[in-house]
C-alpha cells in the first residue's frame, strides 16, 4: 500500500474509534520513537521562568508589563502565567514544528520511568539544578505522573495526566484528565493549573497537529485567578495557537470580564502582549512573551548504557530503532516482545495476589479530605469552583458532568520515596 492509501485507511479506522488512544494502530510513518513519559519534560524547558517568581520584587512590575505599585502577589501570578505560556509551545507545537507533523507517541508500560535534569544555566548560579521524575502510574487507562523539583529555590511542580479521545468529522478531540500544582515553599504560595482540551487537526491533509481549545485555569493560593481561552485559525485573531488570558483578583471577580486586572493575548507559539484591564492588548502594548526569542533548554538525560531497564529510552530502544528505520515487521516484533513481557508480569502479580508498586507517586483518595480546607488541592479547587472528582480537567464543581462520577483520587508525589531511591539515578 502507498503511504497515502495507508493513511486513508488509518483515518477510516479512527473514524469509528472512541476512547483509549493507546488502542489506535497507526501506520509506521506516523509513529514517534518517543514514549509519552518523556512528554513531562515539556513543563520545564524554560526552567528560568519556572523559578522566576522566587526572584520577583516590587520593582519588577515593568518587566512583566504591569504598572508600578501592583501587589507582589499579582506580579508573581503574572510571572507564573509567563512560565505557563512558555510551556505551551514545548507541550503542543514543538514536535510538529520539528518533525513536520504530530506523531503517535509510544504508549508507556506500567512502571516505566523517565528522569533527567536541567543544569543551572544562569551566570550567577542562582537557578540551581532542577530534576524531572516521570512515571507511568497506570497502563489502563494510561496515566503519567511527574515531579519537577528545584531544591535550591524550594520550588516544586507536580502533576499527572491522562487523555481520552473521540473522533469528530475531521479532527480527533482530546480531553485531558489531571492537573498540575506548583509550589513556592519560600513564600508558601501554591498554584493549581488545569489542562486544556485539544484537538488534532490536519488529519485529512496528511499533517496532524495540535490546536488547543476552550479554557484552562490557574488558581493561586493568594486568591488571584486566571482564565485562559484558546482558539485556532479564524476565531479571535484568525491565527493558529491563539490565546487570551484574563487575570482577576479572585474567582468571584471573574464573573464579569470587565473586572479583569490584566489581559494577555497573542499566540502561545509566537508573541503575546499584555495590557491593564479587560481590553485585548495589541502589538503596540507591552510584549509579554516571545516564544522565538526564548530558546527552550532541553533536559539532560544519562547515556543509555547507564540507564535502568525501566527507563523509557532504554526499554523502548529496539522499538524506537525499528520506527526510525520505518520497518513495520521489526516494530511489530519489538513491541510484541515488550508487551508480552508486561502481560506475563501482570499474570504473575495476579497469581501472587500482588500489585505493582508505584515508585515515586501515590494514588490519594480525596473523599475524606473533600470536606476540609487543610489540603491545598481541595482548597485551591474550592477557590476556583473546580471539581475535585475524576472528571475532565477544569470542570466546574457544579457542572452536571460531575454527577456521573463518584471517584476523587489523584496521583501525588511522595518525595521520601525518591530520597530512598537506590536504583534509578538522575
Ligand atoms: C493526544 C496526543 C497524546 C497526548 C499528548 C499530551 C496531552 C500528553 C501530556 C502532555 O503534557 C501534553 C500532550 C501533548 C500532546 C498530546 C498528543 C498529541 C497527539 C497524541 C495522540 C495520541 C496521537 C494521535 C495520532 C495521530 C496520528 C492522529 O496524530
Amino acid at each position: 500500500m502507498t503511504s497515502a492509501a495507508t493513511w486513508t485507511s488509518f483515518i477510516k479506522s479512527i473514524a469509528s474509534y472512541n476512547g483509549d488512544i493507546s488502542s489506535l494502530t497507526a501506520p509506521p510513518f506516523i509513529l514517534s520513537p518517543v514514549s509519552l513519559t518523556e512528554y513531562s519534560q515539556n513543563w520545564s524547558e524554560h526552567v528560568d521562568l519556572l523559578v522566576e517568581p522566587n526572584f520577583i520584587t516590587e520593582n519588577d512590575a515593568s518587566k512583566l508589563g504591569a504598572s508600578a505599585g501592583e501587589p507582589i502577589e499579582l506580579l508573581r501570578m503574572l510571572a507564573v502565567i509567563r512560565w505557563f505560556v512558555s510551556t505551551l509551545k514545548s507541550q503542543y507545537s514543538s514536535r510538529s514544528e520539528e518533525l513536520g507533523s504530530e506523531k503517535k507517541p509510544l504508549n508507556p508500560f506500567l512502571g516505566e520511568v523517565f528522569v533527567g535534569k536541567w543544569e543551572d544555566a544562569s551566570k550567577e548560579g542562582k537557578l540551581g539544578e532542577t530534576i524531572l521524575l516521570s512515571e507511568q502510574v497506570s497502563h489502563h487507562p494510561p496515566i503519567t505522573a511527574y515531579a519537577v523539583e528545584n531544591k535550591k529555590n524550594n520550588t516544586i511542580l507536580e502533576g499527572y495526566n491522562g487523555v481520552r479521545a473521540s473522533m469528530a468529522t475531521t479532527a480527533l478531540n482530546v480531553r485531558q484528565y489531571g492537573h498540575a500544582m506548583l509550589e513556592f515553599r519560600n513564600f508558601n504560595e501554591n498554584y493549581l493549573i488545569t489542562l486544556p482540551p485539544l484537538h488534532i487537526e490536519g488529519l485529512l491533509a496528511f499533517s496532524p497537529h495540535v490546536e488547543l481549545e476552550q479554557k484552562s485555569y490557574i488558581q493561586s493560593s493568594t486568591g488571584y485567578y486566571t482564565v485562559f481561552e484558546y482558539s485556532g485559525k479564524g476565531y479571535f485573531s484568525g491565527k493558529k495557537n491563539s490565546f487570551k488570558a484574563r487575570v482577576y483578583k479572585n474567582f468571584e471577580e471573574s464573573k464579569k470580564k470587565e473586572n479583569a486586572l490584566y489581559t494577555i493575548s497573542g499566540q502561545w507559539s509566537e508573541k503575546s502582549n499584555i495590557a491593564k484591564g479587560a481590553s485585548s492588548p495589541s502589538s503596540k502594548n507591552d510584549l509579554f512573551f516571545s516564544a522565538r526569542e526564548c530558546e527552550a533548554q532541553h533536559l539532560k538525560v544519562k547515556p543509555m548504557e547507564e540507564q535502568h531497564p525501566l527507563e523509557s529510552q532504554k526499554a523502548w530502544a529496539q522499538v524506537a530503532d525499528a520506527i526510525r528505520k520505518g520497518d513495520y515487521d521489526l516494530i511489530h516484533n519489538a513491541k510484541s516482545e515488550l508487551e508480552n513481557a508486561q502481560r506475563e508480569l501482570r499474570k504473575t502479580e495476579e497469581a501472587n495476589n500482588a500489585k505493582w508498586n508505584r515508585r515515586w507517586f501515590d494514588e490519594v483518595d480525596y473523599s475524606a479530605k473533600a470536606a476540609t480546607d487543610d489540603d491545598i488541592f481541595v482548597k485551591l479547587s474550592k477557590m476556583a469552583n473546580l471539581s475535585i472528582k475524576n472528571v475532565v480537567s477544569g470542570i466546574d464543581a457544579d457542572s452536571s458532568k460531575n454527577d456521573e462520577v463518584e471517584t476523587m483520587s489523584h496521583w501525588r508525589f511522595v518525595p521520601e520515596n525518591f530520597d530512598n531511591e537506590t536504583e534509578i539515578k538522575i
